[in-house]
């Protein structure tokens, strides 16, 4: 029989879970993922995070879903996304699912959308104004695009393609070679997918920083200089910092953290990738263009901007939820402030932080949520 073990209860945080990237629910996950992105698109918020937690949730159980009553214990399941576990259980597939694919809106949003530098606002505008396609959208004389939109378009075959592991390791040994030249003890670190142990991702992330504190945000800039100089540099998005440690912790997720940092496009050669470039049939480059963000935080905040730019987003998202509401503390990319002593919590570590929110210590690879 296949009857799944029963587990211990499933937290509904996602930062009390332990999530591979062994997924046996992909089946499921796939289809909310779907519904979580028609509601990003229609602006309806609640339903979107609802579904984003439901898949959180599947993902992170060490069985598949079977039958509909194997989920009545779980968290975060409700009559909608149960509906649609059933529907997936019955005919292998979701006719709303379907329906929200086969959608003109839905197709149009999400091509705009996987545009570099292209939000949910832009494809949007672009859409109600009859755009339906790259080719509408450059043949239009009265849009403006920004210069990340300009290259996005210059790129997006390249970096519509996934990134694999041996071209993440390759950028990562041109990226350490760059910072040694510069700084031979500053401290690069793998973050981001790669670092929870993702086999592909759409880009590669990279902390930065200096033993000695306040010389970072040069060092970045310096590794920035020695890129282009290098002719790798094919874009560069900076941001000074806007670092302010007298603001309390941010409560909202999604807002950008204010350390100094880069948004990248570099060319990386074939010759540098061990094995072969990830390319299309009949590709025959010598090249192809990959994001890269740097992310040079200050060395007293490094275990939080680490902890912050690991993610996944769902794992973040639930770290800072339960952090408000289960310990009355606010975290973010930069700092963890207890509301109850009013004060600073100092972390050197992950690990730090964990024992301050009073949760078992989760690896990297463990927080695919
Ligand atoms: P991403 O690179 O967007 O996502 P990812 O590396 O998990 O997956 P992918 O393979 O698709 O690249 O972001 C990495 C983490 O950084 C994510 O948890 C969110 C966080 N992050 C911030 O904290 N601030 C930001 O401004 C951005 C862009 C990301
Ligand atoms: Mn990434
Ligand atoms: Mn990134
Ligand atoms: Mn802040």
């Amino acid at each position: 029989g296949s009857t799944p073990t029963p587990v211990a209860t499933v937290s509904q945080y996602a930062c009390k879970r332990r999530t591979t990237t062994q997924n046996n629910n992909k089946i499921f996950t796939d289809a909310f993922e779907v519904l979580a992105e028609s509601y990003e698109f229609n602006e309806i918020e609640g339903r979107c995070l609802a579904f984003r937690r439901a898949a959180s949730v599947l993902k992170s159980l060490p069985w598949a879903v079977q039958r509909l009553e194997a989920t009545q214990d779980l968290p975060c399941l409700g009559g909608h996304t149960k509906a649609v576990i059933q529907e997936i259980l019955q005919y292998g597939r979701s006719f709303e699912v379907e329906k929200i694919l086969s959608n003109e809106r839905y197709q149009t949003l999400k091509l705009f959308t996987s545009v570099f530098g292209v939000g949910v606002k832009t494809a949007e505008k672009w859409y109600r104004r009859g755009l339906r396609s790259f080719r509408d959208i450059l043949a239009e004389p009265s849009i403006h695009l920004t210069r990340m939109q300009q290259f996005g378009f210059l790129h997006y075959g390249d970096i519509s393609r996934a990134v694999s592991e041996a071209e993440a390791r390759a950028l990562g040994n041109i990226i350490d070679e760059a910072v040694r030249a510069i700084t031979p003890d500053a401290v690069l670190a793998l973050t981001g997918g790669f670092r929870r142990g993702k086999e592909f991702g759409h880009d590669v992330d990279y902390l930065l920083t200096t033993p000695e504190l306040g010389k970072e945000e040069a060092l970045l800039l310096s590794v920035i200089d020695r890129l282009k100089h290098q002719s790798i540099l094919l874009y560069c998005d900076y941001q000074a910092s806007t670092l302010d440690m007298d603001q309390l912790p941010c409560r909202r997720f999604e807002a950008m953290d204010h350390f100094a940092k880069c948004f990248l496009i570099l060319r990386l050669e074939a010759g540098q990738v061990e094995g072969d470039l990830q390319r299309v049939e009949g590709d025959s480059r010598s090249w192809r263009a990959v994001r890269v963000d740097l992310v040079s935080p200050p060395i007293d905040h490094y275990a939080f901007a680490l902890l912050g730019w690991s993610g996944s987003r769902q794992f973040e998202r639930d770290l800072r939820r339960f952090a408000r509401l289960e310990r009355k503390m606010l975290l973010d990319n930069h700092a963890l402030y207890d509301l109850t002593k009013k004060e600073f919590l100092e972390a050197k570590t992950e690990k730090d932080i964990f024992a301050h929110l009073g949760l078992e210590y989760i690896e990297p690879w463990q927080r695919n949520a």
